[in-house]
């Protein structure tokens, strides 16, 4: 992706910011390919981009996300054991009453909509590309 994502910035004419969005995988789970190629892909599309990594622990999300003024949170699980952390990440925003200032966005090969529906994200997307306009439309970039 270091390779890629210089050719992916010169795509044309952007606004210099389309949001800020903290991104990382979940606490206990180290994959992060999928995460990765998401990042990216929201770079290229103009937006600011906060990557913690994987193994991220709950708190670290939304502790970033306030620090930063991001408007999303995208979590990233691969693993149906570490899936719940994506929903400590929505009931964190709540206990710190950041919820309606901050979206969620989930995703990995376990998530869903039907998933993001039950623990309170604003959404899911499937792969890289149905992130971004998740990530516009939640943003207002689009
Ligand atoms: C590569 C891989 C690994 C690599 C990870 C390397 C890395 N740096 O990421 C290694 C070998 C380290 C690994 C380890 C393990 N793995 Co693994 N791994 C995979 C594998 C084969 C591919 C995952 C991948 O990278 N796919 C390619 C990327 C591009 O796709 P993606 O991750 O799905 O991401 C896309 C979308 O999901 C989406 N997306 C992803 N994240 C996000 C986030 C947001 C916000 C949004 C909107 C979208 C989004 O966009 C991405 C781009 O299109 C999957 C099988 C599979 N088919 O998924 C198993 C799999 C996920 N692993 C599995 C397991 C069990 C493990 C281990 C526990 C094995 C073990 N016993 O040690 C460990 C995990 C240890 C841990 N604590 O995390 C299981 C999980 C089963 C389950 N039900 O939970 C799977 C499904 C394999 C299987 N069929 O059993 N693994």
């Amino acid at each position: 992706m270091a390779v890629l994502h210089p050719a992916l910035a010169k795509g044309g004419a952007r606004p210099k910011s389309a949001g800020h969005v903290v991104i990382g995988t979940i606490e206990g789970d180290i994959h992060d390919i999928g995460k990765t190629l998401v990042a990216t892909m929201l770079s290229a599309n103009g937006f600011e981009i906060t990557d913690l990594g994987a193994d991220v622990p709950v708190a670290k999300f939304v502790d970033e996300a306030e620090a930063r003024g991001a408007g999303c949170i995208a979590v990233s699980a691969l693993l149906t054991t570490t899936m719940s952390g994506q929903r400590r990440v929505v009931e964190e925003l709540k206990k710190r009453s950041l919820k309606d200032k901050v979206r969620v966005m989930v995703g990995g090969a376990p998530c869903s909509d039907e998933w993001a529906r039950e623990i309170g994200a604003d959404g899911y997307a499937g792969d890289a590309v149905a992130a971004v306009s998740l990530a516009q439309s939640l943003m207002g970039a689009k």
